[in-house]
């Protein structure tokens, strides 16, 4: 088979970039491990930034979003009897949208489907040859069938355990790595949720964060260890244990039902450099990781796509490498701002294992700086809605 772009992985970030290409007549193929049911059922990111919405309208894939979408002005957050709230639209006068990634990749995936885009899914032994020449293939096999593919580029959105990033010698790859000491144990109820906004919390028992999908649908995550289990984890041992981490008043009002999914996600910063290497671009989870307490993962995947996508289009329409040349040093310069954002904004949430009493206030003042300062509340702001790309 031959096609223009190979695209590794088909999470949003292959996905997206897949259905941009189409747009403008760029053929890709995509090539993803698992089914499609199985990427549908990963619960993950919820806050989008309006690059993202404007990347989904721009691939024709924003109607249910801008439908079922839910605009968030603000955020609370919460430590010791403080609760505040940063204020998007005085500050920044830009909002965030909740729509889970769950619905844009099944829109994403629907539109791919709807313009007959290629997908092929339970593919393995992924193997990209020939990076650093002109002429890149790559080779699958496809129920023991072997399989290759010979295209112009390959873009690696594999994810954080993909094929994609180790095909880049090690010698020129350097890479960048902090392991947070906890994790987030997340449940997902057919509740309604507890607040219209989210709320974040700092408690002497450990971060909680209140989320949401939809009117009918709740996400809560508490800071845990770990070496813990979601079997250790009643329901309601999770919600006595929520409850005793967020303010007073949502947690009188709290409506607590059977969980539909429970899960541990560990915490990780990482970013790899470069992102390119020849014709090998690597976008999203497979160059960089953020701890999700900005909601930063999926957002700055969304602007990887949008560089190499302006890139490659320039490469096919005006025949220029320029956008090319300088997608990874564009992508990372705004990459390592939000690895800065979600690091500082873990740091201050978390209750940490070695945190000494100096530590510790260090972080109360730091909290306090950011309930009283209107200078601080707008950085806050003007990061949490995203940087402009
Ligand atoms: P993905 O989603 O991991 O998709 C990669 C795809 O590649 C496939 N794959 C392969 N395919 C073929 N051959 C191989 N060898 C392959 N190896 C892997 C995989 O099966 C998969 O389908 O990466 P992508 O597309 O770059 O997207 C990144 C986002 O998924 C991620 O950054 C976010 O989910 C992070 N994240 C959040 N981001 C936000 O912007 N806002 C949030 O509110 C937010 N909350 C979160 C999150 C991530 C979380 N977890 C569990 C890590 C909350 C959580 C709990
Ligand atoms: C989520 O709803 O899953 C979510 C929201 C905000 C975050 C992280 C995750 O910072």
């Amino acid at each position: 088979m031959r096609t223009q772009v190979a695209i590794i992985g088909g999470g949003p970030s292959g996905l997206l970039l897949s259905q941009l290409l189409h747009k403008h007549g760029i053929q890709s193929i995509i090539l993803e491990r698992k089914t499609k049911d199985y990427v549908l059922g990963r619960i993950r990111a919820g806050v989008l930034e309006q690059g993202l919405v404007r990347l989904m309208e721009e691939a024709g894939c924003a109607d249910r979003l801008h439908a079922e979408g839910f605009t968030h002005e603000g955020t609370l957050i919460s430590y010791g009897k403080e609760v505040f709230r940063i204020d998007f639209a005085k500050h920044v006068g830009t909002p965030v949208v909740i729509y889970g990634q769950t619905e844009v990749t099944r829109d994403l995936y629907a539109a791919r489907e709807a313009s007959g885009g290629q997908i092929e899914f339970n593919v393995e032994d992924v193997v990209i040859h020939g990076a650093d020449t002109d002429a890149p293939h790559v080779t699958y096999n496809i129920g023991g069938e072997p399989k290759r593919i010979t295209c112009d580029f390959v873009a690696g959105c594999d994810g954080f355990h993909g094929v994609s990033r180790k095909t880049i010698p090690e010698n020129v790859r350097q890479e960048y790595e902090k392991i947070y000491p906890f994790g987030w144990l997340g449940v997902l109820s057919e509740t309604p949720p507890v607040n219209h906004e989210l709320i974040y919390s700092n408690s002497p028992r450990g971060f909680a964060l209140c989320s949401m999908r939809h009117a009918q649908l709740s996400r809560y995550y508490i800071q845990c260890s770990l070496n813990d289990d979601p079997q250790n984890w009643t329901d309601n041992a999770f919600w006595e244990e929520l409850k005793r981490r967020i303010p007073d008043e949502q947690a009188d009002v709290l409506v607590t039902g059977p969980s539909i999914e429970k899960s541990i996600a560990p915490l990780r910063s990482f970013v790899t450099e470069p992102m390119r290497w020849g014709r090998l671009f690597l976008c999203g989870d497979a160059a960089h990781i953020v701890p999700p307490t900005g909601a930063k993962g999926l957002n700055t995947a969304a602007s990887d796509v949008h560089y190499l996508y302006h890139g490659l289009r320039e490469f096919y329409e005006r025949n220029s490498s320029d956008g090319l040349d300088t997608y990874s040093a564009r992508a990372l310069a705004r990459v390592w701002k939000a690895e800065r954002f979600s690091w500082w904004f873990t740091s201050l949430m978390h209750r940490f294992p070695e945190q000494t009493p100096f530590d510790l206030k260090m972080q109360m003042a730091d909290l306090e700086f950011l309930r009283e300062s209107t200078a601080a509340q707008k950085a806050m702001a003007e990061n949490y809605v995203g940087l402009p790309y």
